[in-house]
């Protein structure tokens, strides 16, 4: 054990010499522009790590040296996020999962924790991790980046030298790009639901810095979503004459002269909306957090009734997601999942599931996993079947500018709250079968959106989309359609989620901040402690409707028993 701990600290040692000489090198040589002196190089290397990246791995690659432990020493984009985690960025690939595959993250004063792989950047493809500021660092200022390691080993580096971690709250976070425009996710510019300053305020900045990067015009700003004209390729490409893979793209405040923060990426020529699949007419979006015990219900269920593909935005889920996905995958029901692990987004999320499904999908379901979607007039059907969703949609939808009158581009429909109907734990049958008493008044609404009617701006509130001129909404009668919306679940599941919920619309959720916004649950105040007769809380009407369709749709009569068939 001792010996191994001085063998690593000695290729440690080893690597930090051979890395800064190595970046010099390659500094020198990849790009132009000031040479950098020694004593910054850790501080500076950060800043142009990501574009060198290649370039000295490569550099490593001929120089055949010990590329493992002296990736080790990189100092990778880490973002604080709330409740101390700390989310690595980072090329590095991933190990395969097994005994011995760990990462770990180091800090100062030899602090350590586990770095757990955290998912892929749906457009710059890079990796995540997520580790936890260790109790010992986290009254140290400023908050130094970790390093990245495969051992758990002393902190190598000299704090002083090391850049600072990336605040969340401002920050560019990630982008997309169509044939027509690049859009950018910035947290804390806009704010989330009132007026947003013109979009002439702002730029986009391609490169590493003001002076160091190619601008273009800003011409739509919203929330967090920032739409701006692709780069000119020639400046680009003088700027970064390798044509690298990944150039960083920042948004820069034109008033304060700042560019925020980044760990957004731009790659020339890549259009990130997939247009191999024939588009199909109805998909449905979410975003959660270890829904994968939901999921498969969900999916099973809106699969039979229209839904032809499902998007699944993973917000750092630790549950059995992919596994479950793979299940479903080989039944032949087309889900994807995107990684997502930025914190109070839902928005921002739909905003580019808009985008992202642009080419694939015609109509979009934005609904959560527990919710479900039905109409009382399928009830009396034998078998579901993909028209029952497709009932809910125009027949056709011309252009608005071929006629007089607008067309539908979004449909609207009411939501019933579902109570933990005297259940005490996760009804092993699924959500429909176990929950089936609700409040009296539906609450809010979900809709289905025409992507193609979606306003420029993104801008959506609530799971409602702002739609361009010559659209309107159409809301759904209680006959027509209905979501249930299994929302106060049996405790078990509820106290699970109740921090995570509280805290999504709250700056803290332990603060009596917005005490009577929707979101929060009535009777209930912010401590996870079970209240006094939860089991049979928000019964006001007995509604087995769908139970009962789903019971006829989807019950198999097993030589194991009765099941339903989502279940395992
Ligand atoms: C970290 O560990 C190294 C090697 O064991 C030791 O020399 C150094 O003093 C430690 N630093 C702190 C802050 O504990
Ligand atoms: C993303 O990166 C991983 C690991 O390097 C690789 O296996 C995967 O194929 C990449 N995905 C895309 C879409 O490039
Ligand atoms: C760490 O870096 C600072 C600033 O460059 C320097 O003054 C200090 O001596 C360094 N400390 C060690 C232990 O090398
Ligand atoms: C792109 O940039 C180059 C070099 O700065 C310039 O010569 C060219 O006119 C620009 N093209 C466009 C379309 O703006
Ligand atoms: C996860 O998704 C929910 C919406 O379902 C959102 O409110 C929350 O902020 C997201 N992020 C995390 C880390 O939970
Ligand atoms: C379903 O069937 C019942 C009994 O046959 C009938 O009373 C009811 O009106 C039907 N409902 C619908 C929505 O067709
Ligand atoms: C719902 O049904 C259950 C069982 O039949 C009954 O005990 C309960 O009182 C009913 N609740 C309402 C609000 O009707
Ligand atoms: C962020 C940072 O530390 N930048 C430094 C990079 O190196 C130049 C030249 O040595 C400094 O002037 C910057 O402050």
């Amino acid at each position: 054990m001792r010996r191994k701990n001085r063998t690593t600290l000695l290729s440690v040692f080893v690597s930090v010499v051979l890395f800064a000489t190595v970046s010099l090198y390659v500094n020198r040589d990849a790009v132009s522009g000031p040479t950098i002196r020694p004593p910054t190089i850790l501080r500076n290397l950060s800043n142009t790590v990501q574009h060198l990246n290649l370039a000295i791995r490569e550099e490593l690659h001929i120089r055949s040296l010990q590329v493992s432990t002296i990736r080790d020493l990189q100092p990778p984009d880490s973002i604080l996020l709330p409740d101390w985690e700390v989310l690595v960025v980072t090329p590095e690939i991933p190990l395969s999962s097994g005994p011995g595959n760990r990462y770990y993250c180091l800090f100062q004063n030899n602090a350590t924790s586990t770095a757990n792989f955290a998912g892929f950047l749906p457009f710059s493809n890079l990796t995540t991790f997520k580790c936890v500021l260790p109790n010992r660092v986290r009254r140290l200022r400023p908050f130094v980046r970790p390093i990245l390691a495969k051992s758990p080993g002393n902190w190598p580096g000299n704090e002083s030298e090391m850049p600072g971690m990336l605040r969340w709250d401002f920050l560019a976070y990630e982008s997309l790009s169509t044939e027509n425009d690049v859009i950018l996710f910035v947290k804390g510019v806009n704010n989330r639901q009132g007026v947003n300053p013109s979009p002439a305020k702002f730029r986009c900045v391609f490169g590493d810095s003001v002076t160091n990067g190619v601008k273009t015009d800003v011409f739509s700003s919203a929330q967090e979503v920032f739409r701006c004209l692709h780069p000119n390729k020639t400046a680009l490409l003088r700027l970064f004459p390798g044509g690298e893979e990944r150039i960083r793209v920042s948004l820069e405040i034109g008033e304060e002269q700042r560019v925020v923060p980044s760990v957004a990426y731009y790659t020339p020529d890549k259009i990130s909306v997939a247009k191999r699949e024939a588009k199909a007419l109805l998909c449905a979006c979410t975003m959660g957090y270890n829904v994968a015990k939901f999921l498969k219900e969900w999916v099973v269920y809106h699969s039979k009734i229209g839904v032809e593909k499902f998007i699944v935005y993973d917000n750092g889920s630790d549950d059995n997601l992919e596994r479950v996905v793979e299940e479903l995958l080989e039944e032949y029901i087309n889900v994807e999942t995107l990684s997502w692990p930025w914190p109070k987004t839902q928005e921002a999320g739909f905003s580019h599931c808009a985008i992202h499904a642009r080419d694939s999908c015609e109509w979009m379901m934005y609904i959560d996993v527990d919710e479900f979607v039905f109409s009382p007039s399928w009830l009396n059907s034998s078998h579901p079947s993909s028209h029952m969703l497709r009932s809910f949609l125009p027949i056709m939808t011309p252009h608005p500018s071929s006629s007089s009158s607008s067309s539908i581009g979004q449909i609207s429909i009411r939501c019933f709250e579902f109570g933990p109907s005297n259940q005490g734990s996760h009804p092993m049958e699924g959500v429909t079968q176990g929950y089936t008493c609700r409040r009296r008044v539906e609450q809010r609404h979900k809709s289905l959106v025409l992507l193609d009617a979606i306003d420029t701006s993104l801008l959506n509130v609530i799971h409602h989309f702002e739609l361009k001129e010559g659209y309107r909404v159409e809301r759904l009668s209680k006959e027509e359609g209905v979501v249930n919306h299994y929302k106060y679940q049996a405790w078990s599941e509820f106290k699970a989620k109740f921090r995570r919920r509280v805290s999504a619309y709250v700056a803290d959720w332990r603060q009596e901040v917005n005490p009577n916004s929707k979101d929060r649950t009535p009777g209930l105040g912010y401590v996870p402690i079970e209240p006094k007769g939860w089991a049979m809380k928000f019964c006001e009407v007995n509604d087995s409707r769908l139970k009962v369709a789903t019971q006829k749709w989807f019950g198999l009569d097993l030589p194991s028993g009765y099941k339903m068939a989502w279940q395992r």
